[in-house]
């Protein structure tokens, strides 16, 4: 069968790091066991997911948990998670810990930043296929988190309950050797339900497919230009032209733009298209470089260099930040001596995780608006690169 992990394999330590094997060994060889205070922190800002996987992972250990609800902006340097409890509990799992934090909370800051960058129009996640296919609900999930308004794997409606969408790919088109066959066979077959989105790129040009598309369908409610990259030209002239083409016949319907589309693609062309299908930028999204270090050693504060020392959390207002030393804040206990608790099942919630992103991104362009140019030394908007998609 395929080259997968199995799930035991994960939660038992098997998918770890080398040097972890040697750390256990050694620390189980010398009687040493700590019972310490490890914190999850990066030097970079983000948008904090992956926390389900992770209570997954640490549920049944002798370890209490505490942790930003999924869906939370972070701003460097503040801890996201924080784990107590002997270290042998933990140390081997942290390669996974760590694996599964930061992987989705890129891809939830990447739909984010397109989402942002979007302003009021759509951006759906299109990318599954440039990443392993066992991680597409796991891609889907983060995306819906960080803030798409839609996702395209099938899978996500049975792993996540999220009804994913999408209409042709060009391979249809091919197999009826004729447009306006396929996009007809569209629509007779789809269940009506379906936006009638139709590919406009496969034979000829945008603006000759469009025209052909509205004078000859039933329906058509909106055109998709993926037009491949040795055609692009000037994706925006291509766009108003089609766009002038389809207002002279009276015309209106959305324009979708997909195809290796950017951050600063999307803050370019949002005034003239409505729905961005984008691939690469969110499901290859680079990951957050979240750490786990130990910061407190049987009750003391202790800390390698580069790091501080002792138990932090963060007070939060509106999204000002400040990293104070203590417990409680906005972290929530996700894990009392192994077990799950209600707080934890609430932080994972993936409709209250994407909401809470979604009000954090309303709240932050609020901030750019109104404090555009004041320096804050708090942590806050400014800590994120997000200021030049306004
Ligand atoms: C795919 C799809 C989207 C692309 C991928 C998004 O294109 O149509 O436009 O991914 P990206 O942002 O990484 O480019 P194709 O593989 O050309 O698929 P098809 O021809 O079947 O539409």
């Amino acid at each position: 069968m395929f080259l997968l992990t199995e799930k035991d394999d994960i939660k038992d330590g098997i998918v770890t790091d080398k040097y972890f094997i040697w750390t256990e060994k050694i620390l189980r060889y010398k009687g040493i066991n700590p019972y310490v205070v490890a914190e999850v922190t990066s030097r970079e800002w983000g948008i904090f997911s992956g926390l389900n996987d992770v209570l997954k992972l640490l549920e049944g250990k002798k370890v209490d948990v505490y942790a930003m609800p999924e869906g939370s902006i972070f701003y460097p340097g503040e801890p996201v998670l924080i784990v107590e409890g002997n270290y042998l509990e933990f140390a081997k799992l942290e390669t996974s810990l760590l694996g599964f934090l930061c992987h989705s909370s890129g891809i939830s800051r990447a739909a984010f930043k397109a989402k942002f960058a979007a302003k009021g129009k759509s951006v759906l996640s299109f990318g599954t296929r440039r990443q392993h296919p066992a991680l597409a609900p796991v891609i889907e999930r983060a995306a819906w988190i960080g803030g798409v308004d839609g996702v395209s794997n099938y899978s996500a409606e049975k792993y996540l309950g999220i009804k994913s969408v999408g209409t042709m790919p060009h391979s249809l088109i091919v197999c009826f050797g004729d447009q306006l066959e396929a996009w007809r066979a569209f629509d007779e077959v789809v269940d009506d339900s379906v936006p009638r989105i139709v590919l406009v790129d496969t034979y000829c040009d945008e603006k000759s497919e469009a025209i052909l598309a509205v004078e000859n369908l039933r329906r058509v409610d909106g055109i998709r230009l993926d037009t491949p990259s040795s055609r692009r030209g000037d994706i925006r002239a291509i766009i108003e032209e089609v766009i002038w083409e389809l207002k002279l016949r009276g015309k209106e319907v959305k324009i979708v733009l997909s195809g290796g589309i950017g951050f600063e693609d999307i803050t370019r062309l949002r005034d003239i298209v409505d729905i961005f299908g984008v691939g690469t930028a969110i499901a290859c999204a680079k990951p957050v470089d979240f750490a786990l270090d130990i910061v407190e050693k049987e009750g003391k504060a202790v800390a390698k260099r580069g790091k501080l020392g002792g138990r932090k959390t963060i007070i939060r207002d509106g999204v000002i930040d400040r990293i104070v030393p203590g417990r409680d804040g906005i972290h929530l206990k996700v894990i009392e001596e192994g077990e799950i608790t209600e707080k934890g099942l609430k932080a994972t919630k993936i409709e209250t995780a994407r909401e809470l992103s979604l009000k954090t991104m309303r709240e932050v362009r609020k901030f750019f608006e109104k404090t555009i140019e004041v320096e804050t030394f708090a942590k806050s908007p400014h800590d994120t690169d997000l200021k030049h998609l306004l």
